[in-house]
């Protein structure tokens, strides 16, 4: 048995798999908490990441945290697991405060209650974000940045960060808060924004679908890859002290510079007319501009960004494109 032992929850998402092949790469004995009867994303855990070891649980469910810190006995936890989907929020704002706040009250709990007289001997990483600061009180955004969330998941994250420093300051726990902006990859859900553009992108210049129906286009998003920020989640547990970092790349981008960038991708200039404006999609509040300053990350921690937004855009249509050949 390696001493090295990471459970992370939110294993089937877009962060699981790439922190996942990273701890593994590093000799980490990898768990993951999956829950659900039948979880339909539990096969790509498995054929992506066979080494991990998985557990049945959910983080409403303390018990079931409880039952997973025995079994994996982690030296590292990573709650990743969320209801993450900010416009889903709204329309479901019990679940989301239930999952992705007082979800992070309970795995702290588990982690706590497992470690036993020295809270510190089990780090832990919560993945909060960027969404926390909504309404934005500084520009770039910093770790002392005001936090003030626009939606029921952004309100649901501040609980989750500011637990997560309380367990900090009551017991000693290394904990530690990750302030990520959006990061994205080819594994992105199809219902956030990069991915749905870079799906539809691929999916018109294959002659398979017309246009694209689109909420706000003139928000701004710090966009990186997720294969970085999972390196910085690593990195913040290797150190000596717990704290708190923003991890981003500095750069803001809006939806239409987005449009812009996966079309021309494919050679389509000339966009508007295959761009629907749909007021579905539009939010009852929305994060304007969001762009962070990573400078403690990269001081403390060497963290760096390595792909920018025109690499990252090229990478995720050039994915889309390779899997709507194969379905076509
Ligand atoms: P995903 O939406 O891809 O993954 C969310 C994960 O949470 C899934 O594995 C999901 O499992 C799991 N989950 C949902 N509900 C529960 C529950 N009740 N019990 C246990 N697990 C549950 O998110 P990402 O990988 O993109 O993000 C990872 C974390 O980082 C999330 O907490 C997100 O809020 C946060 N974050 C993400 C950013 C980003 O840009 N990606 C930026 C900042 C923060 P299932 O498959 O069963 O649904
Ligand atoms: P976000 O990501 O809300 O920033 O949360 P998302 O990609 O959903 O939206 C980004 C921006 O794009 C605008 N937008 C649209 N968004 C979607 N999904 N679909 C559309 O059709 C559309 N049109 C315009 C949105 O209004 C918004 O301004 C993500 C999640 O991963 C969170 O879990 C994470 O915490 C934050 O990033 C940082």
């Amino acid at each position: 048995m390696t001493d090295r032992r990471a459970l992370i929850t939110g294993i089937t998402g877009q962060d699981g798999l790439y922190l996942s092949e990273l701890l593994l790469s590093k000799g980490y004995e990898v768990h993951g908490l999956i829950r659900g009867q039948n979880n339909p994303k539990e096969q790509l855990v498995r054929e992506v990441v066979p080494e991990v070891q998985l557990h049945t649980g959910d983080l409403t469910d303390l018990s079931s945290l409880l039952r997973a810190m025995r079994n994996a006995d982690p030296t590292e936890v990573y709650n990743l697991g969320a209801v993450s989907f900010v416009a889903y929020s709204w329309d479901n704002a019990f679940v989301t405060t239930d999952v992705t706040g007082n979800g992070v009250l309970n795995v702290l709990e588990a982690v706590r209650l497992h470690a036993g007289d020295d809270p510190s001997r089990i780090r832990f990483y919560q993945a909060s974000s960027s969404e926390m600061f909504g309404k934005v009180q500084d520009v770039p955004q910093k770790e002392t940045t005001l936090l003030w969330p626009r939606s029921p998941y952004g309100v649901s994250k501040v609980f989750g960060h500011y637990m997560t420093i309380n367990y900090r300051e009551s017991y000693g726990m290394h904990a530690s808060s990750g302030i990520l902006f959006n990061h994205e990859s080819p594994r992105r859900g199809p219902e956030f924004v990069t991915r749905k553009v870079s799906r539809a992108v691929a999916r018109i210049s294959l002659g398979l679908q017309d246009t694209i129906s689109m909420g706000n286009l003139d928000a701004r998003r710090d966009w990186g890859f997720a294969g970085d920020y999972v390196e910085a989640m690593w990195r913040m547990l290797q150190q000596d002290e717990a704290d708190d970092y923003v991890i981003a790349t500095g750069q803001t981008h809006s939806i239409r510079d987005l449009l812009d960038a996966a079309f021309g991708h494919v050679g389509i200039t000339d966009w508007q007319d295959r761009v629907v404006q749909d007021p579905r999609f539009m939010r009852p509040a929305e994060v304007d501009l969001l762009i962070g300053d990573a400078s403690k990350a990269k001081e403390k921690l060497g963290w760096e960004p390595t792909v920018g937004f025109e690499e990252l855009v090229a990478m995720m249509v050039e994915h889309d494109l390779e899997v709507e050949r194969g379905r076509a």
